[in-house]
């Protein structure tokens, strides 16, 4: 072999090796592209790409393409997939810890539910990996609104309407407003509301603007109430496989990815209803009457999951109260 062909050998040999580095994943997500969170995990699998100059690339599956919103932990836990997004109070039948921030008016805007986060994050973190799970980042819908055909006052307006509903947390919800629950998936609201399946909802004025509410709704109420998250996370044994610069990456772009996801979701707060009403929607704020009856709710709600928690619930409750009055 000549001199002068080593470093072309050298340099195919190199070529080779960063080959067999790259590792491709796949991203399941159940909400569709419009979706800011959505938006934010298509930034942040682009921000991968580029951080780790192409050694891990991840391929995103939107709008339950690939798997299915129910099953998308599972799928991530078995290796199916290897990182994955969901609803995090889709979690709670397992654990109460991951549905404290789903209580109506416990966190009721973005300053409580990032408290809420702070004082609950090591705690979800901790039995995510118990479960072989890494979580990635934690953020925020914009808050939850809720959604008819007709005018609501009260809860006596909701007697033996049909409620969507997406969760255990959410079919309580309903049941306890006096509704019917009916589990409908995100993508999958017009079709139900136009099918006659459903009369009402809550979800963020954002999940509203992607779904057209007002080819279906007229009536569109900020209630206030509650900012709940989504959770990403990584198979732990496929993040334990990259190389320690890979991992590095991903956990720094897994942080910006929740600073920005947090920041777009507080613009969509103020842009969503601004869309709503320019299509045609009548916003209002919910009534006293509503608003007393749906406190009380959530009241109970708490209650109940105080004692389903037990004693490290309390200490996340009794940490946030205090570090709520802190700030
Ligand atoms: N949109 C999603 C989750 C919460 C939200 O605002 C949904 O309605 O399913």
């Amino acid at each position: 072999m000549s001199v002068r062909l080593l470093p072309a050998v050298a340099v195919a040999l190199l070529a080779s090796a960063s080959v067999s580095a790259q590792v491709k994943w796949d991203f399941p997500t159940p909400y569709a592209d419009r979706e800011v969170l959505t938006k934010n995990t298509v930034q942040f699998a682009e921000d991968v790409r580029r951080a780790t100059n192409g050694q891990l690339i991840i391929t995103m599956h939107t709008a339950n393409s690939l798997i299915k919103n129910p099953e998308i932990k599972r799928a991530v836990q078995t290796g199916q997939v290897q990182i994955g997004e969901i609803f995090k109070p889709n979690m709670g039948p397992e654990d109460p810890v991951f549905e404290l921030d789903a209580i109506p008016f416990f966190a009721p805007g973005y300053k409580e539910a990032r408290v809420l986060l702070d004082v609950s994050r090591e705690a979800i973190s901790q039995r995510m990996l118990k479960q072989g799970l890494r979580v990635l980042y934690m953020c925020p819908w914009p808050s939850q609104a809720f959604y008819s055909k007709k005018p609501i006052n009260s809860l006596a307006d909701l007697k033996g309407t049909k409620m969507r509903t997406y969760n255990a947390q959410t079919a309580r919800l309903a049941q306890l407003m006096g509704a019917i629950p009916t589990t409908v998936q995100a993508t999958e609201i017009p079709q139900a509301f136009t099918s006659g399946i459903i009369d009402t909802m809550f979800t963020a004025a954002g999940t509203g603007v992607t779904t057209k509410a007002w080819d279906y709704t007229r009536f569109v109420y900020d209630t206030q109430a509650w900012v709940p998250k989504n959770i990403a996370f990584v198979n732990e044994k496929a993040f334990q496989a990259l190389s320690e610069p890979v991992k590095k990456a991903l956990l720094e772009q897994a942080a910006i990815a929740e600073k920005r996801g947090w920041e777009m979701s507080e613009a969509e707060n103020v842009n969503g209803p601004k869309q709503l009403v320019q299509n045609g929607m009548t916003l209002a704020p919910i009534t006293p009457q509503f608003a007393t009856e749906l406190k009380k709710i959530g009241d109970q709600m708490l209650d109940d999951w105080v004692k389903k928690a037990g004693p490290e619930g309390k200490k996340i409750t009794d940490a946030y109260y205090s570090k709520l009055k802190g700030n």
